[in-house]
């Protein structure tokens, strides 16, 4: 009774989502077509879907915290380092594959060849980052220095102040900037700088939370509170049951969740400014969105299904609210406590599996981007007419890896490491800015497809744990998956 009424009530919500999906979408189209908003009431009209991506970003901290601390201390030192590794491993191995099958793709249906850079309107927003930078900027958010500093950061806010400085100039019209317009290119280049220092501090950080360097600590934390016997048991509880608060006040959040994506999608129909760009960057998105499904449908299910032997494609299903949210608000952080429930709840994968490997997935594994960057980079190329030899496709899938590896969970986020892609191989950085007005709906799509890696990876990692989670459910004296 009680189980029968959960299942229908967890597809309730699934219902209502993809409902007000729909709403949202159609709300949109007939306000754009028929009311004319200012600026401001755009901006009202988004505000219960702006409220929804506040709670779930508040919920990120306490989850995160409680559930590696717990997750770390509920294994001990050899069994959480084995794990880790597998689910290092996988997270590489899956990486590779969406850079490979998004190569392959841009090589073979060629989006950039048939245009050249210059029929696309470039916006001015140029970050500029190396592959040493990001690499560095990684492992020094790793070590945060003031841990409460590592909760958060203002600059996110900053940043936002910037984002309307947006330049847009139409390279058909205007001769090169840099010989014509000094002042202008100036001016371009000091909101440019700007807007980098911000990037660059946002590298790793999600929303303001250093959430790498948060995951650092507390595996180290939950390492020491795991060893210390019982007077480590009074920590545990606690955030433990700190884990059991904030899942139900996910639970809460997602009943809300409907109501929230409704106006957050209808509002961003409203704001869009140029839909014609779609026209003309038509096939590079195809290309993009056709290696996401290909990933999505059959590599990822393919891996999944060798290993864990059972259907791939209900548990992609399972997941399937966590998809739309990812879809929805394209940030795999806050996407985050969704893909705990379903994982959990719907597809059963083990609390100590799950505490483990989803927040380090929804921070470091992000297939999705790494195909996109992959794609945008040769894309890029392919629009500039500059040949690439073996060697810079190589180097292409290996700072792609990195570049998604150090790319937060946020939205755009892999825009902006697309920059060490360029980089490496030649290609201008500011060229980037080609392909700035259709990111806001692959990131979307990228962003569903990295939260699915992450929830594959899961059960696989516990697949392949087996024997050491069975080991520890005999010799252990509490119930581990449920200490308590
Ligand atoms: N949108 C980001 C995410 O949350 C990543 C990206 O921009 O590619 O996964």
């Amino acid at each position: 009774g009680v189980h029968f009424k959960g299942l229908l009530k967890r597809n309730w919500l699934l219902i209502a989502t993809i409902f007000s999906v729909v709403l949202g979408i159609s709300l949109g189209i007939v306000v754009r077509e028929y009311a004319s908003l200012s600026n401001l009431h755009k901006q009202y009209f988004g505000f219960p879907g702006e409220i929804l991506m506040r709670m779930l970003k508040l919920v990120i901290l306490p989850l995160i915290i409680s559930s590696m601390i717990t997750g770390v201390a509920a294994l001990d030192s050899e069994v959480s380092g084995k794990i880790g590794l597998r689910a290092v491993i996988y997270y590489f191995s899956t990486t590779i594959i969406a850079v490979v099958l998004g190569i392959i793709l841009v090589m073979t249906i060629k989006p950039g060849v048939s245009q050249t850079a210059d029929h696309i309107d470039r916006e001015g927003t140029t970050p500029n980052v190396t592959t040493v930078d990001t690499l560095l900027d990684l492992i020094r958010n790793m070590f945060p220095e003031n841990l409460v500093q590592a909760c958060f950061q203002q600059y996110k806010t900053k940043r936002k102040e910037l984002e309307p400085l947006k330049v847009s100039i139409n390279t058909t019209t205007i001769p090169p900037l840099t010989t014509t317009f000094p002042p202008l290119t100036t001016t371009i280049m000091s909101v440019v700088e700007n807007i980098t220092k911000e990037y660059k501090i946002v590298g790793t950080y999600s929303d303001g939370i250093n959430v790498l360097g948060l995951i650092v600590f507390c595996v180290a934390f939950g390492l020491v509170i795991g060893k210390m016997g019982e007077k480590g048991r009074i920590l545990l509880e606690f955030f433990d049951a700190l884990n059991e608060a904030t899942m139900r006040l996910v639970h809460i959040i997602m009943c809300y969740m409907p109501v929230g994506i409704l106006f957050l999608i209808a509002a961003k129909i409203i704001e869009v400014e140029d839909w014609e760009i779609f026209k003309k960057m038509g096939l590079y998105m195809v290309t993009v969105l056709s290696g996401l499904a290909i990933h999505a449908t059959i590599c990822l299910p393919l891996i999944f299904f060798v290993i864990v032997r059972k259907n791939p494609y209900t548990f992609t299903l399972g997941m399937a609210q966590a998809l739309v949210t990812a879809l929805m608000i394209s940030s795999s952080s806050a996407t985050l406590p969704v893909t705990f429930r379903c994982a959990e709840e719907n597809n059963r994968i083990d609390k100590r599996i799950t505490r483990f490997v989803l927040p380090v997935g929804a921070t470091i594994n992000m297939d999705g981007t790494a195909l996109y960057e992959a794609v945008a980079a040769i894309f890029i190329a392919q629009l500039n007419d500059y040949h690439l030899d073996v060697g810079q496709i190589v180097t292409i899938s290996i700072t792609a890896t990195v570049a998604s590896i150090g790319a937060a969970g946020v939205p755009n986020a892999g825009l902006v490491t697309m920059v060490i892609v360029l980089t490496a191989v030649g290609l201008p950085a500011n060229d980037v800015t080609l392909i700035v007005a259709v990111d806001w709906l692959l990131d979307r799509f990228r962003t569903m497809i990295n939260v699915l890696g992450d929830a594959y990876g899961a059960s696989i990692v516990q697949k392949l744990s087996k024997n050491e989670l069975d080991r520890m459910d005999l010799i252990s004296d509490v119930d581990v998956a449920n200490p308590f």
